[in-house]
């Protein structure tokens, strides 16, 4: 894996929380987008090499509404960037991870996106994130 890429940080209004993080971060949001297969709006800020992703449900089964109900707005994801999806994916399961999905998903910000689940990494959800060249 290469470097942190994002990390998503679930939250219930997405309006507000993006200007917030606009005061917070002394930088605009520079991308919004829907991810249907996902049920989730994101606004993408940009913070040096790394990025913020805030997520917000689009629909009651989202994962984002499912984890706030749960645990409440924050911290939801670590993505980390990496060259190769399909080779890490199969590193992983041969580590014994447990992927949450087989085949690589699109995912937000043009990547293709596969999660482990959190109960396999101390209570942190992971994605991998390929760039789609
Ligand atoms: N981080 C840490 N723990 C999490 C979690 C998260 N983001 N989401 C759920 N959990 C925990 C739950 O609290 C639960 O813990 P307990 O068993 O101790 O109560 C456990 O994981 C299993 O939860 P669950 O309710 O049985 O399962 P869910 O239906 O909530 O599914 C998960 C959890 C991770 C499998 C599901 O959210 C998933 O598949 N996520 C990947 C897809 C995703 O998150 N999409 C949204 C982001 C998309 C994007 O980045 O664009």
């Amino acid at each position: 894996m290469n470097k942190i890429e994002h990390i998503g940080i679930a939250v219930n209004d997405l309006k507000q929380a993006s200007a917030l993080y606009e005061k917070l971060l002394g930088t605009n949001c520079y991308k919004m987008e829907t991810v249907e297969s996902e049920n989730v709006n994101t606004a993408f800020f940009k913070v040096g090499e790394n990025k913020i992703e805030l997520l917000a449900a689009t629909a009651e089964e989202s994962a984002i509404a499912k984890f706030i109900s749960k645990k409440g707005e924050g911290i939801h994801h670590i993505a980390f960037d990496v060259d190769d999806i399909y080779a890490e994916m199969e590193r992983l399961k041969r580590e014994g991870f447990v992927l949450l999905n087989e085949q690589p998903k699109k995912g937000a910000d043009n990547k293709l996106i596969c999660f482990v689940h959190p109960k396999a990494t101390n209570g942190v959800l992971i994605e991998l994130c390929q760039e789609i060249r």
